[in-house]
């Protein structure tokens, strides 16, 4: 379908654009009063994740109120360890837990059989219907967790953790980790392949939980299956967009970039943005890498921050964002300001 908007998938391509094209982490979500409503409709998060019809409504609210150039998909990164019978649910306040925890092999082996065709369906039928909505206004971003971030929440059994279980089991059987990872390696596969050829444009990997892994343990855990992944979805359809977000990665970021062959770098914002413009952007997009608190406070700490990140990196292949997602008590009104900030910026 031919796009009105554009201007996100040109700069995926590193072509000319005409003003940065900008969305953000977490653009439907809590800080906006229509979201808690169709959310209180649904019942719940997860309810409202499993409903395609109030999804779709979801992801279509930030795109009325901000001139956003890409949407991405209502959904969550746990759905695959949830499809996995891991019992997912939210505690008011404390985040994502799962009834069941995954910490020996024997454990990975008793794993039902993801069939991600039927439990997932939920989640096709909305990048369906959001495609349809979106009428070709703007590109669709469909995406999942990596298997890294995916196998920690899996071990853990809830977030907020330092990730010690996972990472100890990863030291001492690395065989056994490396099965669940393998399993995960295929899930995450098909359920981007399903969402590309369901209509997403683009896909993104969130790997959240990159940056708190030693080297040689990213370039096993975080390195290896994604480039797995990138591989087999290019294979399927050589012209599909990956963004790749191993949140915290450091200078890792470079190694990641090069090996894993994603078309994008999303950084989170504690990467300095000169150096992103040295290394990062000499043979690849990057995207990011405004803090998420500099948004919610506002102001001169907004413009200047706002800036100063298009300035180092508002010349090459750029996407403006957020170094994580948009934070619930951000005011609305800071997101328009952002945006008249990036469509006013002239290099
Ligand atoms: O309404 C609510 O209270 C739920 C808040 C919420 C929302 C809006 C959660 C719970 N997930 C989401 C949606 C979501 N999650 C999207 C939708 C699209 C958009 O960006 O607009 C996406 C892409 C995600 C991805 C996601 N979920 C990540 C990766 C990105 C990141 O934040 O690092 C992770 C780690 C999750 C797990 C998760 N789901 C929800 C929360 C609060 C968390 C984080 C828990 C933790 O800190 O460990």
């Amino acid at each position: 379908m031919e796009l009105k908007n554009d201007r996100f998938l040109r700069a995926l391509q590193g072509q000319d654009v005409d003003v940065t094209p900008v969305w953000m982490m977490r653009q439907a979500g809590r800080y906006l009063p229509e979201y808690r409503n169709t959310r209180k409709q649904a019942g719940d998060f997860i309810s409202l994740c499993q409903n395609p019809q109030l999804a779709c409504e979801v992801a279509l609210q930030p795109l009325r109120r901000y001139a956003f150039d890409a949407a991405i998909l209502f959904s969550d990164i746990l759905t695959i360890p949830d499809a996995m019978g891991q019992g997912l649910y939210f505690s008011e306040g404390e985040g994502p837990k799962f009834k069941k925890v995954i910490r020996s092999e024997q454990d990975v082996d008793k794993l039902p059989d993801i069939k991600v065709a039927d439990d997932l369906s939920y989640v096709t039928d909305a990048v369906s219907l959001i495609r349809k909505e979106l009428n070709g206004s703007v590109p669709l971003i469909g995406f999942s967790g990596s298997p890294w971030t995916l196998a920690t929440y899996m071990v853990e059994g809830r977030g907020g953790t330092d990730h010690s279980h996972t990472k100890v089991w990863a030291y001492l059987e690395p065989d056994g980790f490396g099965k669940l990872i393998k399993l995960l390696t295929d899930a995450v596969t098909i359920h981007l392949l399903q969402q590309i050829e369901s209509g997403a444009d683009v896909v993104k990997l969130f790997d959240s939980w990159a940056g708190v892994l030693a080297e040689t343990q990213f370039r096993r855990w975080v390195i290896e299956p994604t480039t797995e992944i990138v591989r087999r979805l290019k294979l399927a359809h050589p012209e599909i967009r990956i963004i790749g977000f191993p949140r915290g990665a450091g200078v890792l970021y470079q190694e990641y970039a090069h090996a894993t062959g994603v078309d994008a770098i999303a950084i989170d914002g504690a990467v300095p943005a000169a150096w992103a413009a040295e290394t990062l952007q000499r043979d690849r997009t990057v995207q990011g890498n405004l803090d998420n608190l500099a948004l919610m406070t506002g102001g001169e700490t907004l413009t200047n921050e706002t800036h100063r990140i298009l300035g180092a990196l508002g010349g090459g292949p750029f996407i403006f964002n957020l170094g994580h997602g948009v934070l619930p008590k951000t005011p609305p009104e800071n997101v328009t300001r952002l945006a008249t900030l990036i469509r006013e910026w002239k290099a």
